[in-house]
């Protein structure tokens, strides 16, 4: 097949199996992928070729490949990172620095910018009190970018890579034309809900795997409190924002990480929403210190106003969308509810 070469890491991920899926879709790209496991059948068709492995340890792999876009996915999340801090550091700023190498590597060589497509998180925030959380709001980008946790800090870290090897790397003259650098473009995505798959390994996952217990008449036990609040997307706007941001020309962008938000809700309104929908959900609240303090350092809701303006960011699903369009009909059809 003709086209772009794409990459896609952590293709078998939550975020990678869509990915994919609507990239071959869209049509015109070749599409390699790279996870630790072997492909699920959802996608197994669409990949021309897999790299399985660790992807430190696989990168000299990748320099045979004549990459245009690179989407690196593939991450340790909140929770876990929390508990096995070196190897999500190894995972999350490692394989990143690696891939980026390797982008800008080529972009320079070739004179051909490889577009470097990188989803950052509301993990880079961290507010410093409650009090501070309720009176923020929705943030902005540039403020509060104090994480408290080793995934926030890996993927704020990774924010300034990506930035560097985009704009300074070998450091030439500010008054001289620089060379082909890698185009560098981060998302920082709030907690995501699929109805088709479950996430692991994060701690926004309360919302989704509430909703999936109460569709299938499940008890659940909430990990934070009732009122603990953090902007969530469905997944399809997640997918929607990663390749609207991936075709946007680059002269309309005027920055290299922008925020994207949908809607922002608190555990009892999931609850309150789960239970309408699915008389039999029974859901407490037992909070978790440690997973209840990583998202209370998260903010509430942030500001995606940049993305709007440079690039038309909108999302399709609302909160009352998101339910009644997309996840109610869908997770009826999986459970048959
Ligand atoms: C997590 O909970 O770690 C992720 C995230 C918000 O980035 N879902």
């Amino acid at each position: 097949m003709s086209g772009k070469q794409v990459l896609v890491t952590g293709a078998c991920g939550e975020i990678g199996q869509v990915l994919v899926q609507e990239l071959s879709k869209k049509g015109g790209y070749r599409i390699v992928t790279a996870d630790m496991m072997s492909l699920p059948d959802s996608i197994k068709n669409l990949s021309a070729e897999h790299v399985q492995g660790d992807l430190v340890y696989k990168i000299k792999t990748f320099y045979d490949y004549d990459f245009d876009i690179i989407f690196h996915l593939a991450a340790s999340l909140s929770s876990k990172a929390e508990i096995a801090t070196e190897e999500a550091h190894r995972i999350n700023v490692e394989g990143t620095m690696q891939l980026l190498m390797l982008a800008a590597y080529r972009s320079e060589k070739y004179k051909k910018a490889v577009k470097f497509l990188f989803p950052s998180s509301i993990a880079a925030y961290g507010m410093p009190s409650l009090e501070a959380k309720h009176s923020a709001g929705a943030v902005k980008e540039e403020d509060w970018d104090n994480p408290h946790t080793m995934y926030g800090c890996n993927k704020l870290y990774c924010e300034k890579l990506g930035t560097y090897y985009s704009k300074y790397y070998g450091q030439k003259h500010l008054d001289e034309k620089p060379p082909v650098m890698l185009d560098f473009r981060a998302l920082r995505f709030p907690g995501l809900i699929s109805a088709f798959t479950l996430p692991s390994g994060g701690t926004s996952d309360y919302g989704p795997e509430m909703l999936h217990a109460a569709a299938q008449g499940k008890p659940y036990s909430c990990f934070v409190r009732a009122d603990t609040k953090i902007s969530f997307m469905a997944m399809p706007d997640a997918i929607k924002s990663l390749l609207m941001i991936m075709d946007a020309p680059r002269e309309k962008l005027t920055a290299n990480v922008y925020n994207v938000a949908a809607f922002a809700l608190t555990a009892d309104e999931f609850r309150q929403r789960a239970v309408k929908a699915f008389s039999k959900a029974r859901i407490t609240f037992e909070p978790n210190p440690r997973r209840q303090g990583i998202v209370d350092s998260w903010p509430e809701d942030v500001d995606d106003s940049l993305a709007r303006a440079d690039w038309k960011w909108k999302p399709d699903y609302d909160v009352d969308r998101f339910f009644d369009d997309y996840f109610l009909p869908e997770i009826r059809k999986r459970y048959g509810k």
